[in-house]
């Protein structure tokens, strides 16, 4: 069943049969056009002259290969996020840790075990420019599904703006403040179609059948909240880690999480339903704090009545859900694993302020990022002994060095008025404590035995989470926040994981990656500055936040 836009199929049909095959796909990355919410053209990156990009889908046990042409004028990536790439880190595709990007009329082949199931999705990871819709869904398949349905549907959620990705980057980065904090606001699409005001999108449930619903949240800002009215879902999966149920009226996703939800069909036509997915642009830091409705339909039967009237528009929307907060700690993973212990323990304060370059810029610990000249992974290869020494990875990747299978905790406060998601490449966070920073201990709530994992966290606004994984993949892992605009402002760092096991895990280089490098006039060995030793003469530290602020 292929309706408007979603992409449906039976779910066990060739599941249970499929074998481990080679999925190859050739994707020359180009500009087009569209007019997603129905009002307005813009450009927008495509895949083979169509947008948006198709929708990849494997199974565990594939070996996934894509053959990425740059036709665009800047350069680009993708990066598989939630695909751990244990022992193919420079095919994570993040440009200026693992690669230099590929250039325009330039060629990557990027190609990778499928070694994980669930929902993921590829992005371009070069600044903000998945934002102009280089980003697609990607559903891996295990051998056996945990959980039994009769269908499922992939709802790709997004807050998008009708503006190129650099104009907004311009905005927040300005060293103005009337042009930083002028409002902007986005519109809600559902795989690729929609607006805020438009209600297009169907959900097509037939009486007594089980769906999967697997919701992603591709926005380069904005949490987004979904529900479905008289209708409860059961979250079985989070960032493609499966779990035992929890029954929820509502879920939020914050920009690059996701969930896999149950939903059982009423057993009769007599109703259409609602389902909500609203943004809330709280996350937002100088654009106007909204709720933006946005609504669909369940349809039972093309022409039975709402069970709940609907205004849409004008900010208004008429609804019996309720939003809780939806809250992941509590959540049970179906694969047990012990929670890793505490060899290195790292508090990282979140903090937005005017810099003393007049620009707001977002940092870990007042260090704002920017990427090396030299991508950190080359530096780790390159720089012999060195490699275990941070500087040389020059100070704004916040670079912190890890040692083989130590155990990390990350404690991450976010003093902030905005909320926060925090994704971390390589691997998963095991959720261990959440808390508010003011420490009353109503708010502090502990992971029971077995932690949730999961590769992308929100800590709120004011307050606190506390994550823990093992260093057990050798590498460079950028961890960062998700809402792309904040990454561009400076949330991010960069983890040198054991550094030295890092060639025996991957082996040798692909040429085509030094060949991109050469291409953009970029060095590939040495340090930051691709010279030798502790060398870093004209790698700014700077900016530094203001006194005051
Ligand atoms: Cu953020």
């Amino acid at each position: 069943m292929l309706r408007l836009g979603l992409y449906c199929y039976a779910a066990l049909s060739f599941v249970l049969f499929a074998a481990a095959k080679p999925v190859v796909l050739n994707w020359d990355i180009g500009y087009t056009s569209a007019k997603p919410d129905g009002k307005n053209d813009r450009r927008v990156i495509g895949i083979n002259g169509k947008w948006p990009p198709p929708v990849v889908n494997v199974n565990v046990g594939d070996t996934l290969t894509i053959n990425a042409n740059n036709r665009l004028d800047e350069p680009t990536s993708l990066h598989t996020h939630g695909f751990f790439q244990n022992g193919t880190n420079y095919y994570d595709g993040a440009v200026g840790a693992t690669e230099c990007g590929i250039p325009p009329n330039g060629s990557y082949t990027y190609r990778m075990n499928v070694t994980q199931s669930g929902t993921f999705w590829i992005h371009s990871h070069y600044l903000a420019q998945y934002v102009d819709g280089l980003r697609t869904p990607l559903i891996s398949k295990p051998a056996v599904e945990h959980y039994k349905y009769d269908e499922e549907m992939v709802l790709m959620l997004e807050a998008w703006y009708n503006r190129n990705s650099h104009d907004i980057n311009d905005q927040l980065l300005s060293t103005s403040e009337a042009t930083r904090l002028k409002p902007f606001l986005p519109t809600m699409l559902i795989n690729s179609r929609g607006g805020s005001d438009v209600n297009i999108t169907k959900l097509s449930f037939k009486p007594g059948k089980k769906y999967r619903l697997r919701l992603l949240n591709v926005s380069g800002t904005g949490m987004i909240r979904f529900g479905i009215e008289h209708h409860m879902l059961d979250v079985i999966e989070l960032d493609g880690v499966d779990s035992e149920i929890k029954s929820v009226p509502s879920i939020q996703l914050s920009a690059g999480q996701r969930a896999s939800v149950l939903v059982t069909a009423k057993n009769n036509t007599d109703y259409n339903y609602a389902f909500h997915a609203d943004i809330f642009t709280d996350m937002q830091a100088g654009v106007e704090r909204a709720e933006i409705p946005h609504t669909g339909t369940v349809e039972y039967a093309p022409n039975a009545p709402m069970i709940v009237p609907v205004s849409i528009g004008n900010g208004k929307t008429n609804t019996t859900m309720t939003w809780d907060f939806f809250d992941d700690i509590d959540m049970v993973p179906i694969e047990k694993i012990p929670s890793p212990g505490v060899n290195k323990w790292m508090p990282l304060e979140v903090r937005t302020a005017i810099y003393d370059d007049r620009r707001e810029h977002m940092a870990f610990n007042n260090r704002t990022y920017w990427p090396p000249l030299v991508p950190s992974l080359f530096t780790a290869l390159t720089t012999g002994y060195q490699a275990y020494f941070p500087d040389v990875y020059g100070f704004k990747t916040y670079p912190v060095i890890l040692d083989h299978l130590e155990d990390v905790e990350v404690a991450i406060f976010n003093t902030d008025t905005n909320s926060h998601p925090f994704h971390i490449h390589g691997h998963n966070f095991f959720i261990i404590v959440r808390g508010t920073i003011d420490k009353n201990p109503k708010n502090r709530r502990e992971a029971v035995s077995f932690p949730m994992r999961r590769d992308t966290i929100t800590v709120p606004a004011q307050s606190y989470a506390i994550v823990r994984f093992r260093a057990d993949n050798p590498g460079v892992w950028m961890m960062h926040c998700h809402m792309q605009f904040h990454n561009d402002q400076g949330l991010a760092m960069t983890f040198i994981e054991a550094p030295f096991q890092i060639i025996n895990n991957t082996g040798k280089l692909p040429d085509q990656l030094l060949k991109n490098c050469n291409a953009l006039g970029i060095p590939t060995s040495g340090n930051a500055m691709g010279r030798l030793g502790l060398d870093l003469a004209n790698d700014p530290r700077g900016p530094y936040p203001l006194a005051g602020f």
